[in-house]
């Protein structure tokens, strides 16, 4: 990327607006077939699930390869497949309910708009106190889900798995670019009160552009390379971003964070990524030792003709929900 200029002059923290005329009503759903997890009638129910998934299709910035507009609808058709009964919790997921809200369409006037449209959106499913599962769609959108947590929650701790910071003010001509969403959600974690910079947990990083660094070293920023990863014990780094993560978190995956011989489909990636076993591992603390307020799952750009990108992405958020609800009896039996 490094040969595109930086375009005209940054733009410094540009607002989002709030539709509040919008009551709080049932958004639709799918209820029946094509949900995450194909599940049947009484657990896919908006009412009574615990869990909301919203599907995000949208690469409108995207600088690289098209296509992570299928990316959600290939999550989803991938949750399909797999069992969500966790072995070794002995737990289902499913049995918390797990609605599946329809496609949030892109907004064709541009990024700011269809970033409102998505918080919007995710606002009205935690007004009714879901545990919101997002799925993208490019980078971009976590910043209309973020705008919905800072909204609920105030201030928290942001885990970002990815290989990118995406710190960029502003990118080929817009701040709402996929490059930008880490700076442009520290801005609404420091709007809402607290310190957004330092809020951000930065792991799997291998690409850094010079203006980040620039960033980075002003504010004594130390993001979790990738490369300092493989080079520690797992147990130390986990403790070092648990320590560095507040009491409640949003956790945010871009795809690429894994090394490309796990998830290969993504829009831009990068060799000398994190291995299944890690990011699992490290993720099985988060949700047991923290508060977590809601699972971001994005950039999926699939490849024709192959489906396990798909396939461990729906595992994945699989794996997390069991983290997430897994009654205390089942962790004691499993972890003691
Ligand atoms: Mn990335």
């Amino acid at each position: 990327m490094a040969h595109f200029a930086q375009t005209s002059p940054a733009a410094s923290q540009p607002a989002l607006s709030w539709d509040d005329s919008v009551a709080a009503q049932v958004p639709r759903c799918y209820d029946g077939g094509a949900n995450f997890g194909r599940l049947d009638r009484d657990q896919c129910q908006f009412s009574g699930a615990q869990v909301v998934v919203i599907p995000l299709p949208y690469d409108s910035t995207c600088s690289a390869r098209g296509g992570m507009r299928e990316g959600p609808a290939r999550i989803l058709q991938a949750s399909w497949w797999i069992d969500f009964y966790h072995s070794h919790l002995r737990f289902d997921p499913a049995d918390v309910g797990i609605a599946t809200l329809d496609d949030v369409h892109p907004h064709m006037a541009g990024p700011q708009q269809h970033i409102e449209r998505i918080a919007q959106t995710c606002w009205n499913a935690l007004q009714f106190n879901k545990f919101l599962v997002t799925l993208g769609g490019e980078h971009t959108v976590t910043v209309g889900v973020c705008a919905a947590l800072v909204r609920k929650f105030g201030p928290f701790s942001i885990l970002q798995i990815d290989a990118h910071l995406d710190l960029r003010d502003q990118w080929e001509d817009t701040p709402w670019n996929h490059a930008c969403v880490m700076r442009r959600m520290a801005e609404l974690v420091t709007a809402a009160g607290g310190d957004g910079p330092r809020s951000l947990v930065q792991v799997g990083i291998r690409n850094v552009s010079s203006d980040e660094q620039a960033y980075l070293d002003e504010r004594g920023l130390q993001p979790f390379f990738a490369r300092d990863l493989h080079a520690t014990s797992q147990q130390v780094w986990i403790e070092q971003i648990l320590e560095r993560l507040g009491p409640r978190v949003f956790v945010t995956v871009d795809l690429d964070g894994f090394d490309p011989s796990v998830i290969p489909a993504v829009g831009t990636p990068e060799p000398g990524g994190l291995y299944w076993q890690q990011v699992v591992a490290v993720l099985e603390q988060v949700f047991r030792r923290r508060q977590v307020i809601a699972l971001d799952v994005n950039e999926l750009c699939p490849i024709a003709g192959q489906n396990v990108s798909e396939v461990a992405t729906a595992r994945l958020i699989a794996e997390c929900l069991a983290y997430q609800f897994a009654p205390p009896a089942a962790w004691k039996r499993w972890r003691g």
